[in-house]
């Protein structure tokens, strides 16, 4: 049966985050249970846990034929894109909700056969919700956003984490620098949905990141999508939305130039590695 009632799973996921962002907020004066999952700045808390099982229920009870990949193992870890898929993250920047409080999104993306239809990143303490519905535009609260433009490298803020500046496997320590050094600046915000979606409303002109996994990225890719943003792996490689990837999103012209320099730097020896 075709699925055609995008604008009622939209009113209805917008109600479902709103709730558990309530939730999340009442909780940050309890006491939080943390563990640690790859190392000590990867935590994972029972409220990433009760969110994606609250929402996890809301997604089965109302679609039970739909598939979801969720971040903390509620979800059916499905492995291809037939269908209707949901990629959630119940809480987007974990190390920003325990040390900060502040910072964190509840991340919603849902593909149809492989093609991005719906997108929710909410920023609970914010209060700024990022959502669309594919080919109806793209909104920041009840704000449409407008189609991005091209900027120079010289005007444009990008967003990338600077961890990678230690030595590492991942990435040569060098690549990024002469981007780094032409830009207006950089910031690093630690939720990649909100990165995404900032990118979208041209609050950042570009993010660039070395390891995301499908739930990371899958709102934010549909959401850039709407307004003309560009994205890739690091290495201008399509990504594959099942797949952990390196990404880098921008501005349209923006983005060809980061990756023709990325490809000169790799021409020239340097190393780049995508996350396995
Ligand atoms: P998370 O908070 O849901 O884990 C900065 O750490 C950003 O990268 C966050 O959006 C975070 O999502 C994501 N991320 C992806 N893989 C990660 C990992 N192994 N450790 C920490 N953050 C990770
Ligand atoms: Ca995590
Ligand atoms: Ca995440
Ligand atoms: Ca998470």
């Amino acid at each position: 049966m075709e699925f055609n009632d995008w604008a009622i799973l939209e009113k209805r996921v917008i109600g479902w985050i709103r709730k558990a962002a309530d939730h999340l907020r009442a909780s940050l004066s309890n006491p939080l249970e943390i563990s640690e999952k790859s190392a000590h700045n990867d935590l994972v808390t029972n409220m990433d846990r009760s969110i994606e099982q609250f929402l996890v229920g809301k997604i089965r009870d109302t679609y039970p034929e739909h598939k979801i990949i969720s971040e903390e193992g509620y979800g059916d870890g499905s492995s291809d894109t037939n269908g209707i898929l949901w990629l959630l993250d119940p809480i987007d920047g974990t190390l920003n909700f325990v040390m900060q409080k502040r910072f964190f999104a509840i991340s919603i993306g849902v593909y149809e056969n492989g093609r991005g239809r719906a997108a929710f990143i909410y920023d609970v303490m914010g209060d700024e919700f990022f959502h669309c519905l594919s080919g109806q535009g793209a909104y920041q609260n009840d704000i449409k956003l407008s189609p991005l433009t091209e900027i120079k490298i010289e005007d444009a803020l990008i967003d990338m984490s600077t961890t990678w500046l230690k030595p590492n496997r991942r990435i040569d320590q060098d690549i990024m620098t002469e981007i780094v050094r032409k830009s207006s600046g950089t910031r690093a915000y630690g939720a990649a949905s909100l990165e995404l979606a900032y990118v979208a409303a041209g609050l950042l002109d570009a993010y660039f990141t070395m390891r995301l996994s499908p739930w990371d990225y899958g709102a934010g890719l549909i959401l850039l999508n709407e307004v003309g943003g560009l994205y890739s792996r690091a290495d201008g490689e399509q990504i594959n939305i099942l797949s952990r990837t390196s990404i880098l999103a921008a501005r349209p012209g923006l983005h060809e130039y980061m990756i023709q320099h990325i490809k000169e730097q790799v021409a020239e020896g340097k190393f780049l590695t995508e996350p396995q």
